[in-house]
Formats: structure tokens, C-alpha cells, sequence
């Protein structure tokens, strides 16, 4: 497979080329690596990594050299589109941005799948997966971990019935972490709780010898509970039960992960409950890693408070040292994860790190007072939970319904998750083990006083990979290949449209602001997107300004239109200098520019915008100016850049029928020629409707049109200056 570079996208074709024969090049989980005292540009970093070979930074960045440090917590990014020929694409975009941790999640459960297909049932966006879908991401991640220059971990879930096949997959197709928990199971996908906690431990066996990163499922409890904040003691049992159970199993305990959430959202005073929690949790676990996931239980469609409220869990992460900061696509309320979404979320736990470098060497959390007792006072509640369990036993405790009640622990609601354990999916089928029980595969729970158990057939997969099958596609109706059909043909026609998730889907996102109550502005919003021809059109959010002054709709629809790329007129880009260049070679000339608007014209707006420091004018980079007014003669604009000794004239024309911008620059190049100065003075045509082709035609050196910045003007001067040496 050749290198990706950056200006060409992902080749698909190539892709899947040669996939049986594709082999992971590691396996286990990758942390990053932290840099003591990083320098970048003007600044010194103390908490962040090694930064990446290639990357986009935060839009700020270009005022700051365009550095991109990357914080030392490992980044996640929750990709779920339901398509892996599609998901590639973002995991690319996400890596570029900054995420290390690509997990892909379903929609529905994969629990609900009772064994394997060919591979695994495992899912992504709730379509069953197979070893090719996991095998085409893996491989696509080496080459984009290549081109950012940093170690990316690839992640999913081994939870169902199945886990334990799911888990052998992993393991032979390098995935990098997943979600094992029995309790999870038990609780939200009613499994029989033996079979669940039989199927763990042969899970776990197996991901330990993976070195696979395990996140547990107590975070689902925050996600299911009435009140989310009211499950924080039971959450902390329900980690240590997943803790212990897994290094029982084997797995290192660097390698478990708590899957934290901050259990509350504004309006709530959020320190009070989610601070404590986050410190108590820290302080019981100090031996373990912490996966940090942002509050979704109250996230509806409002992408600005989602992101708000991913902030400031992001500092509470800071503030507890979390090693893994989660993303959710601040969309997730709105049930559509798109492309552009998970780089917010990434980019979102980006700034906030960055911004927070070094807070803990420069505040402390106080060891007496408020925070102190609300720690206590959860830690004793913890322990009196996991006391009354281990008097009941975790069975008859589940049966009682005593997890997931909504009254916080030891007052009850009576409202909890009750599971039989003589009930539940798969009831009855665990099996003793013979006494002369043999299963010729490492990494299980075979004989365990045999050393290498898979001799006896030559082999396990784990052993000798090349045993394993691969089957391309298991349904030839719905393959990879023909889903993209229309991507390859829209590639061979040239042809590009909007998306948000799936080649070509054509979904749009408008906007809409009507002066008018909630719901006549969704009704109207509505109407709109159809008369704007779109289809499927939905409203995702709606924000009332006022009960009846006005409303804020968005719609998400369909278009059909495609663009064809060959016909498309794509301006030359501008090359200009970078800003620290052009104030340096502008101070050292002492560069002076005579300035006006010419013939009957009173407008003067959009000059002194390009003069003016206040927007970025041309003053901001060191050039002098002396500014003429307007309806200015073009003959006395010469006349004073003569007398001042000017490098430059800058000369507006805004009302321009009859082409009179075109004759007045001719005009201004005329005079200059007429009075000798013309090799002295660089003549600048600026104007709405000033075309640069057209002026320099006219005679002057340069036209600037609509939106030019400042900079682009004091560029050209210096490029021009440079020439003229
Ligand atoms: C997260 N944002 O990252 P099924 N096992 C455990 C789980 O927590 C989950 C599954 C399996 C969330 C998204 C929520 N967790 C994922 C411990 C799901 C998935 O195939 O949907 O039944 O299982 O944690």
C-alpha cells in the first residue's frame, strides 16, 4: 500500500486490495508521548505530547505561527455512520484534527446477536460487521497513524452473548481497546448474569493476552438512571466489581479503564456533584486509567450547550487527570453524527487541554472544606453499597433490584434494574467443565496446565494467522463495492455534492431565523426547505429568542443537485507574505502610500477599512499614509504622492458604470507616465468591482476587489518593492 499525502484522497480501490493477505502490524493500546517543556512558537508547553508530522490546528492557530500542540491525554472520536468505506474518510479528518482513538459505535446492539456470522457480529451504526469491514478500518488507520506521524487505536465493543468470538477477532485483527463489562450485559441487555460474567472472564482472558485496553459500562448507568447524579455511589461499586473481575482475569491494570461521565449539566451548579465524584473516583482508583466522557443524558439538539457542557467536563478531566478524554459529536442529541460534528467534539477537548495546560501546577483542589466532605460522604456511601452486596451476593443483589435505582444509595426508589438469575438471554447454558476437558486454543480457559495448547492442532490463529479464513463478503447484494458504485462513478464523471455522513447523501443544514413564535417558525422553516427543492426535511433544533419576537430553526434535507467540478471557476490563490515578513521589510523602507477616492465619488468605507489599523488595514503592518478624502482629483493624488515621497498610491473607485474605475486607473497611469514618476510609484486600482486582470490592463500594477484584506494590499507592496530593488 503506497503512503497517503495529504492532497489526495483515501484510495479505496487499493484499499481493499489484497485484504486476506493483510496482517496488523502491533497489537495492544498506545498511550502518547509526553514531552517535558514543549517549545512551540513563542510558548512552552508542560502538558502536552509529541506533536503530529501533519495536522490541522484550531482556527487561531494562524496567529500563532500555526502550532498545534497536541495535549498528552489521548483523544477519542465516536465514529457511527453505519458505513466503514465511509467512516475512513473521518477517521482521517478526526486524526488530522487530533483524535488517537477511533471507536466505532452502532446504533443497535450487537448484543442482540447470538453468535457469529463469519467473524463476528459485531457492529458499527447497527450493521452486523465482518472481519472485513474490521480488517479494511485497521488497515486504512496504519496508513493514516503514518501520515499524521502518531499511533492510532482502533477500538470496539466485546459485549453479547458472543464476546468471547468477539474478542478472539479482535485479537487477531488488532483492535486496540473495546468496552468489556459483564454488568452491562446483564443490566441493559438482559443476558443471563452467569453466562455473562463466564463469557467475561473468557473475554477478558483473551484481551489481556491482546494487551487490549478495556473500557467498562458504568457510564450507562448515568445514561439510564431518572436522576443521573443520584446513581454516583453504585457507579463506583459497579467499577470496582469490572476492576477486580478483570485482573482476576489476567488483564494488567494499566490496561482497565473507568469509563467516567460527569453526571450533571447546567442549569445544574455542576461542581457540587460532579467534582467530588471525579476526585472520590481518582482516589479508589488510583491504580487504573480513566476514560472521560462528556454528559449526554441531558444533550437534546442545542450544539452550542453540548459543546458548553463538553468544556467544562473537559476541566474536570483537567482537573482529575483523566488519560482518556472522550468526544461525543455534540449532534448526538439529534441522533446525527456527521463528518464535520466529530471534528467539533475533537476540536472542542483540543482547545480546552491546550488552553488548560498547566493548571495543576498552578492551582490545587483544597484538601478541606465543601469538596472534601461531599467526597467523604460519596466514598461512605460506596462502601456501605458494596457491603450490602457482598452480604446479599452480586446475584441476588441484581435480582433485588438494588443497581440503577433512581434515590441515591441508601435511600431507594424501588425503580432499579431487577434480572433473575435463573432468567435472561441464553438462561442455562453454561456447562461444567470435564474434568479431562481440552480446547486446543491459547489464550482460553482450556487446560491451563498445558503450556501450548494449540500444538495439538498445529497451531491456533493466534499462533499461525494465516489459518485464519477471510471470507470477502458474506451478502452479495450489499457489499462494500456496490455501495460505492456511485462514488466511483461521481469520481469518474468528475462530479462532487454535500454530505454529511455517506458519499454523494446530499444532506444540507440551513439555518433559519423568523420573526415569529416556535410554531409557526418550524412550520414555516419547513416550507422553506421544500420550496428550496429539498427533501426529507426535518427541523433538528429550534431556539426561541422570545416567545413571540422570534424564533431559530434548523432544518436538515435532501438535495439532488451535483456540481461538476470541471466547470467550476477557482480564483488563482493569493500568495501572501506571512505577517511578521511583511512589517519587517515595510519598517526597515519606511514605506509611505498616498490614498483617495477619485472622481464624483463620496465613498470612502471600504479604503479606510484598508487603511485603518482598527480592521487589519495596511497601517497595522508600518505603512504610513496620508489619506486625500474623497471625489479627490486623480491628478492631485499623483501630485501628493510626489510631494510626500510616496512609495504607493491607493486609488478607490467604488461607483463604476460606464467602467469608470477601468479609465480612472488608466487615467491615474497616464499622469504618472506624463510627470516621470510612474517607475517610482506602484499604482493600486481598489474598488467593488475592480477585476486585478482588468486594472493591470488599464496600466497600474495591481486591482483589488470586493472583501481584500489589508494584508493582501501590503503584500503586493512588498513583493512589488522587492522587484523594484
Ligand atoms: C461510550 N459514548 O463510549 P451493544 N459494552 C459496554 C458498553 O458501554 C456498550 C456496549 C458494550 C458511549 C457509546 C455506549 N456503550 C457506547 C460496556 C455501549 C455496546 O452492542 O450496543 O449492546 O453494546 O461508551
Amino acid at each position: 500500500m503506497k503512503n497517503l499525502t495529504p492532497e489526495k484522497k483515501i484510495d479505496l480501490k487499493e484499499l481493499f486490495k489484497d485484504l486476506d493477505k493483510y496482517r496488523p502490524r502491533r497489537k495492544g493500546w498506545v498511550w502518547r508521548e509526553h514531552v517535558d517543556n514543549l517549545n512551540m512558537f513563542k510558548f512552552n508547553f508542560h502538558d502536552c505530547s509529541k506533536p503530529l508530522k501533519n495536522s490541522i490546528g484550531l482556527p487561531a492557530a494562524k496567529y500563532f505561527d500555526n502550532i498545534d500542540p497536541q495535549p498528552d491525554c489521548v483523544i477519542t472520536s465516536e465514529i457511527a455512520s453505519g458505513r466503514f468505506e465511509d467512516d475512513i474518510r473521518r477517521m482521517r479528518m478526526a486524526a488530522w484534527h487530533g483524535a488517537d482513538h477511533i471507536m466505532v459505535i452502532r446504533t443497535t446492539g450487537q448484543s442482540h446477536i447470538d453468535g457469529l456470522i463469519e467473524g463476528t457480529p459485531e457492529g458499527i451504526g447497527g450493521v452486523p460487521i465482518t472481519r472485513k469491514q474490521l480488517r479494511a478500518s485497521r488497515k486504512a488507520l496504519d496508513m493514516i497513524e503514518d501520515e499524521v506521524g502518531r499511533p492510532i487505536n482502533f477500538h470496539s465493543y466485546v459485549s453479547g452473548v458472543a464476546g468471547p468470538e468477539v474478542a478472539v477477532l479482535f485479537a487477531e485483527e488488532g483492535v486496540n481497546g473495546a468496552h468489556q463489562d459483564p454488568q452491562y450485559n446483564v443490566l441493559y441487555r438482559n443476558i443471563n448474569m452467569k453466562r455473562s460474567f463466564v463469557d467475561a472472564a473468557v473475554a477478558k482472558k483473551i484481551m489481556a493476552e491482546a494487551e487490549i485496553f478495556q473500557i467498562d459500562g458504568a457510564h450507562n448507568a448515568n445514561a439510564t438512571a431518572r436522576e443521573a447524579w443520584a446513581v454516583m455511589p453504585e457507579l463506583m461499586v459497579q467499577h470496582a466489581i469490572n476492576c477486580m473481575f478483570s485482573y482476576k482475569c489476567g488483564m494488567k491494570k494499566e490496561n482497565i479503564g473507568l469509563s467516567t461521565v460527569p453526571p450533571t449539566a447546567p442549569p445544574t451548579p455542576k461542581m457540587w456533584y460532579d467534582l467530588p465524584y471525579a476526585v472520590a473516583l481518582r482516589e479508589f482508583f488510583s491504580e487504573y486509567k480513566f476514560r472521560a466522557q462528556q454528559n449526554t443524558r441531558y444533550m437534546e439538539a442545542d450544539m452550542d450547550e453540548a459543546t458548553i457542557t463538553h468544556v467544562i467536563d473537559t476541566l474536570i478531566s483537567k482537573l482529575t487527570k483523566a488519560d482518556i478524554q472522550s468526544t461525543i459529536t455534540p449532534d448526538e442529541g439529534r441522533n446525527v453524527p456527521w463528518h464535520y460534528n466529530n471534528i467539533k467534539g475533537i476540536n472542542t477537548a483540543k482547545q480546552t487541554l491546550v488552553a488548560l495546560d498547566g493548571l495543576m501546577e498552578m492551582i490545587q483542589l483544597k484538601n478541606e472544606g465543601p469538596l472534601r466532605d461531599k467526597i467523604r460522604e460519596l466514598k461512605e456511601r460506596a462502601i456501605l453499597f458494596m457491603e450490602e452486596i457482598k452480604e446479599l451476593g452480586y446475584f441476588k443483589a441484581v435480582h433485588k433490584g438494588m443497581f440503577v435505582d433512581s434515590a441515591e444509595y441508601p435511600e431507594r426508589n424501588g425503580d432499579g434494574i431487577a434480572r433473575d438469575p435463573e432468567g435472561g438471554v441464553a438462561v442455562g447454558t453454561i456447562v461444567e467443565k470435564d474434568d479431562d476437558y481440552f480446547a486446543p486454543v491459547c489464550h482460553q480457559f482450556g487446560q491451563e496446565d498445558i503450556s501450548d495448547p494449540c500444538k495439538a492442532i498445529d497451531g491456533c490463529t493466534f499462533c499461525r494467522p494465516e489459518k485464519i479464513q477471510f471470507i470477502d463478503e458474506l451478502d452479495e447484494s450489499d457489499t462494500a463495492h456496490k455501495r460505492l458504485e456511485k462514488k466511483f462513478e461521481d469520481d469518474d464523471k468528475n462530479l462532487t455534492s454535500p454530505e454529511v455522513e455517506w458519499h454523494g447523501d446530499g444532506t444540507v443544514l440551513i439555518t433559519l431565523f423568523f420573526p415569529e413564535n416556535e410554531e409557526i417558525a418550524k412550520a414555516a422553516a419547513v416550507e422553506m426547505g421544500k420550496k428550496m427543492n429539498l427533501s426529507n426535511v426535518e427541523v433538528v433544533n429550534t431556539a426561541p429568542m422570545h416567545p413571540s419576537e422570534g424564533t431559530l430553526v434548523e432544518i436538515k434535507g435532501k438535495s439532488d443537485i451535483k456540481i461538476d467540478k470541471s466547470k467550476l471557476y477557482i480564483p488563482p490563490k493569493k500568495e501572501i507574505l506571512p505577517e511578521d515578513v511583511i512589517r519587517k521589510e515595510i519598517v526597515e523602507k519606511g514605506v509611505k502610500v498616498v490614498a483617495g477616492t477619485v472622481g464624483e465619488d463620496e465613498h470612502s468605507v471600504g479604503l479606510r477599512e484598508i487603511l485603518d489599523i482598527k480592521h487589519g488595514g495596511v497601517e497595522r503592518f508600518g505603512i504610513k499614509y496620508r489619506y486625500l478624502g474623497t471625489s479627490v482629483p486623480i491628478e492631485k493624488l499623483v501630485d501628493s504622492a510626489i510631494e510626500y515621497g510616496a512609495d504607493a498610491i491607493l486609488m478607490s473607485t467604488i461607483i463604476s458604470h460606464n467602467d469608470i474605475h477601468v479609465k480612472s486607473q488608466k487615467r491615474l497611469h497616464e499622469i504618472c507616465v506624463e510627470k516621470g514618476v510612474r517607475d517610482k510609484l506602484i499604482l493600486i486600482g481598489g474598488g467593488t468591482q475592480v477585476k486585478d486582470d482588468l486594472a493591470k490592463k488599464a496600466g497600474v500594477d495591481a486591482g483589488f476587489g470586493r472583501g481584500t484584506k489589508g494584508i493582501e494590499v501590503a503584500s503586493f507592496i512588498v513583493k512589488r518593492l522587492r522587484e523594484k530593488k
